[in-house]
């Protein structure tokens, strides 16, 4: 869904939410922790939000993406599912994959899930219910991609994973600020660094980040409930930088 862009700029295939978002980030506080917006595009009959290329400025950069939060799915793909289910044969088959074992009688009767069954079902196969974040993908420095962390789930394997990341650079570090007013799901914290030493840190992804309804506040830690839309961003960024910052001392 990515494109090159011009002048260091990358296009990802427009969403309304994401703009409506990224709008309101140049205008926030969390500026610097995000890719510069630059509004939509059409290429070739398509859509496109232009943003800064964060990778332009690193020499052969190692970038892991962090999917942030304890929900991975808005609450409105649970009342769908509820009033009108709809078999998913695809996530059935990513299910399969990953543990054959996982499917009840009933869906490996209908050789399909529903979207929250199967997000949820991801959750909890990775660190996202009890670290409150997964990592969903590497890339190296020789451009070889890993994606296969969908069992990364304990903060041992967890750790693992990051000092494979970093190797002997242990400048991260995450800073944010709380935004109350908005739930932040599915958003991910991209970790880089090159071959210069430069490490940085940002916030990307948000397809599914929105504004409250009347002035409603999360505390993005308080343990998710069906209806309080909690997304538990902040516990999340506390294992991460609990976890970064035992294999700093260590
Ligand atoms: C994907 O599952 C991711 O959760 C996507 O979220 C999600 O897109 C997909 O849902 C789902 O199939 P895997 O990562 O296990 O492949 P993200 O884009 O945040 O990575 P949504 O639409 O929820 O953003 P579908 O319904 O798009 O397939
Ligand atoms: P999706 O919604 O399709 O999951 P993301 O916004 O999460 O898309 O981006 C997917 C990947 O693309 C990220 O893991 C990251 O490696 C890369 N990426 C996203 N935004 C940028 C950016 N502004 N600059 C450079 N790379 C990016
Ligand atoms: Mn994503």
């Amino acid at each position: 869904s990515f494109k090159a862009g011009a002048n260091g700029r990358i296009l990802k295939k427009h969403c309304e939410c994401e703009q409506r978002c990224l709008s309101l980030l140049m205008r926030d506080v969390l500026r610097p922790y995000v890719p510069g917006y630059h509004g939509d595009v059409e290429k070739d009959g398509q859509k496109y939000n232009q943003m800064e290329d964060l990778l332009a400025e690193f020499d052969f950069p190692c970038v892991m993406d962090c999917k942030m939060g304890v929900r991975t799915y808005l609450e409105e793909e649970l009342t769908k599912a509820r009033k009108k289910p709809s078999p998913r044969p695809d996530m059935y088959q990513k299910m399969i994959e990953v543990d054959p074992d996982a499917p009840t009688a009933d869906e490996n009767e209908q050789k399909a899930v529903t979207k929250p069954r199967y997000m949820q079902w991801r959750e909890t196969i990775s660190s996202t219910a009890t670290l409150g974040f997964r990592i969903e993908g590497v890339k190296k420095e020789d451009g070889t991609v890993n994606r296969d962390f969908k069992k990364t789930k304990t903060r041992e394997q967890v750790t693992a994973a990051f000092h494979d990341f970093v190797k002997g650079n242990k400048d991260i570090v995450v800073k944010v600020r709380s935004f109350q007013r908005t739930q932040v799901i599915g958003s991910s914290l991209l970790f880089v660094h090159d071959s210069k030493g430069r490490a940085k840190v940002w916030m990307i992804d948000f397809g599914k980040t929105t504004p409250l309804p009347d002035g409603n506040e999360l505390t993005h830690r308080a343990s998710w409930v069906e209806g309080n839309r909690e997304d538990g961003y902040l516990s999340g960024l506390d294992s991460l930088v609990d976890i970064i910052s035992s294999m700093v001392d260590s």
